[in-house]
């Protein structure tokens, strides 16, 4: 009986150790690749100030902007050995392992940035983040976004066939990359931080990329025309290395989560209070505006849901069906 009762305090508090680590103070690293005035860096800043006050100085975050730590596949290398501690990443280097992220792509799955903010809180999506700790070797602690997807080329368009054959920047990710491939044009995968020049110095003859930037990076000086087409949505995920993560106390954790969780809010937040803002702005730029739906890319969107029905079949369908339920 007492042999019992000694095991049994021992396996409880060897429970409490496993589950709970003491509370360290600590000065965790944050790593973005976007540059310091974008929502994404401005709301990862308040992430570091909030968990400042709500540890009271306890913790701390240096946040690094602008690919300061590398690419994000540096960034998601040094947070599976623990050297980063957390990022906001776009889905890009996370779908190279976590396949079904990629139907987050779907073209035309939502309309408009509220209708992406709405379906990237549905189990459809949230569900896929549960991949990550096993794949990827993060915790996604939920999603943020940039805009809704726009094309911006050097060269007039009024087709689609005028797409075919023009390089044209995409970020690095496998379900763009088909939607272009299926256009007849093609793709060039750059991330962000080598945009400007190569659009600059003619390496592409046009941009995949979103209103915020095509605002205030000044992609739109490079434009003959912009397709305000919001093809597609971009989702952004908040992760934390699953290493640092397991050293964690549960106090820590709930913590982090709750207010990195806030400030991924505010950025969706953000993202539907001043997309339309940035569309004024550039509709005013003089440059050639085109609006484009689902009809302008119709036989690719046919091809691209032929390939992503087979590569990631449960979580596209679960989307479309997410979907549908917010367009009602
Ligand atoms: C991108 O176009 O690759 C990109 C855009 C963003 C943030 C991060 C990446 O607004």
């Amino acid at each position: 009986m007492k042999i019992r009762k000694i095991g049994t305090l021992i396996a409880a508090v060897a429970g409490v150790c496993a589950f709970s680590a003491p509370a360290l103070a600590k000065d965790f690293r944050m790593g973005l690749i976007t540059p310091p005035p974008h929502i994404w860096t401005q709301q990862a800043n308040g992430f570091a100030e909030d968990l400042k006050e709500a540890s009271g100085g306890k913790h701390t975050v240096s946040v690094f902007p602008a690919g300061q730590l590398g690419s994000e596949a540096q960034m998601l290398q040094q947070m599976q050995t623990g050297a980063l501690d957390m990022a906001f990443l776009t889905i890009a280097e996370a779908s190279n392992r976590v396949e079904n992220l990629g139907a987050l792509y779907a073209p035309y799955l939502v309309r408009n940035v509220a209708e992406a903010a709405e379906i990237l809180k549905t189990p459809a999506a949230t569900n896929l983040l549960k991949e990550l700790p096993a794949k990827a070797g993060v915790v996604g602690i939920g999603y943020g976004m940039a805009g809704m997807r726009q094309i911006l080329t050097a060269k007039p368009v009024e087709t689609a066939d005028d797409l075919s054959g023009m390089k044209l920047r995409i970020t690095p990710l496998d379900p763009i990359r088909d939607f272009y491939i299926d256009l007849g044009a093609a793709p060039t995968p750059l991330p962000l931080p080598a945009v400007y020049d190569a659009l600059a110095n003619g390496q592409v003859d046009g941009i995949d990329m979103d209103l915020e930037l095509i605002w205030a990076l000044k992609f739109w000086e490079k434009a003959d025309t912009i397709l305000v087409s919001n093809h597609m949505m971009f989702p952004m995920v908040g992760v934390v290395s699953a290493r640092v993560w397991k050293d964690m106390s549960e106090e820590d954790r709930k913590m982090i989560t709750d207010l990195m969780s806030k400030r991924l809010d505010m950025v969706m937040a953000e993202y539907k209070a001043k997309e339309s803002g940035w569309e004024e702005k550039v509709r005013g730029t003089g440059k050639t505006i085109k609006d484009v739906g689902p009809e302008f890319f119709e036989e690719e969107i046919v091809e691209w849901e032929e390939t992503w029905s087979k590569r990631t079949p449960e979580a596209l369908s679960g989307l479309r069906e997410a979907a549908k339920n917010i367009k009602k």
